[in-house]
């Protein structure tokens, strides 16, 4: 059984725990690149160099050259700037707008048969982005977002009750931005309804520390945005797509009908497994929680609107 071949396209903070942590944990060969030279080469040689500790037996080279991403069965991408203090996601659009171009071309001409995840912000419009210039279809271009964003709320809920953050499930739909919707309905702690442990107030100020939580982090790094839970947060979309689990996900999926959206990417439900998205779960919104999810695509179909491909 030959493994499979696994490229990250950015080798930068995000790009650099992806490639240590789906080569560490054999998830396939890993081709790390970027546009500088050296980068993913030193990454890649440093990275090869712990996994006897590591117990890898998974290739893990550096590149500079899309021809080296040949054979890759999941491309993940990071290329873009991040955020710097007071920046809003939106913000990156311009300038990563055009790098994600760049890379939709790269992938498109020498991993054509891929999976891609994409993570780069702003991410509804960079993977619809990406949709659009590779022409790949819909269900092998999903975006990375929901799973970081629904993990952020489990994380604040399981450390407000104390309990263990294995028993917390959280799910939060919509763009990836400050109009995200986190569904507190749907949020269970081992099964029972968070709203039967923590008050409206409490549950409120969660809600509202998920929104912010990636400017939280800006905040104090001053010079990066969050990298280690993104990281991890697609790695859990790779593992289920990799190994057909099937998975349920929060993730930035192309809808054509699907929750009343036509043509935009928004975070919704989906299963993950080899087919890429295999379906989307459309769950029953109610009027509150339908009108902040309306908000959301609206900012998110304005935010395409600008982009020129
Ligand atoms: O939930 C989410 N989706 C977000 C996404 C969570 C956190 C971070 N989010 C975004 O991911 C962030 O706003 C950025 O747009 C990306 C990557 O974040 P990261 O922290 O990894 O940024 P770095 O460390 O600046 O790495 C970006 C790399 C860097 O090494 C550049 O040299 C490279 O991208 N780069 C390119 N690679 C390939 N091709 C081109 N054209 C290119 N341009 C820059």
């Amino acid at each position: 059984m030959t493994r499979p071949r696994i490229a990250l396209i950015g080798a930068g903070n995000i790009g650099g725990v992806l490639a240590e942590q789906a080569a560490y944990r054999e998830l396939g060969d890993v081709v790390l690149f970027d546009v500088v030279e050296g980068l993913p080469q030193g990454k890649a040689l440093d990275l090869a160099e712990g996994a006897p500790i590591a117990g890898s037996d998974m290739r893990i080279e550096g590149a500079n050259r899309y021809e080296d991403i040949a054979g890759a069965a999941l491309v993940i991408i990071t290329a873009g700037l991040a955020r710097k203090p007071g920046m809003s996601r939106d913000d990156l659009l311009k300038t990563n707008l055009e790098i994600m171009k760049q890379v939709a071309c790269g992938v498109r001409d020498h991993a054509p048969d891929a999976t891609v995840i994409v993570i780069s912000n702003p991410l509804d419009a960079m993977v619809y982005t990406f949709k659009q210039v590779s022409g790949f279809p819909k269900n092998r271009v999903v975006g990375m977002a929901g799973v970081l964003d629904s993990t952020r709320l489990r994380s604040f809920i399981a450390w407000e009750l104390g309990v263990s953050v294995e028993d917390v499930s959280a799910l939060v739909l919509g763009g990836h931005g400050d109009t995200m919707v986190p569904l507190v309905r749907y949020c269970t702690v081992a099964g029972i309804p968070v709203q039967r442990l923590l008050s409206k107030q409490r549950i409120d100020a969660l809600v509202e520390r998920t929104k912010g939580a990636g400017g939280e982090v800006v905040a104090l790094l001053k010079t990066g945005s969050a990298f280690a839970s993104p990281a991890l947060a697609a790695l859990e979309m790779a593992e289920s797509i990799l190994r057909d689990k099937k998975r349920v996900l929060a993730c930035a999926c192309l809808c054509e009908g699907e929750y009343g959206v036509d043509g935009l990417y928004v975070g919704v439900p989906c299963v993950l497994g080899a087919g890429g998205v295999e379906r989307i779960i459309e769950i029953e919104l109610n009027t509150d929680e339908q009108a902040l999810f309306d908000a959301s695509v609206e900012h998110v179909r304005q935010l395409v609107a600008g982009i020129e491909l």
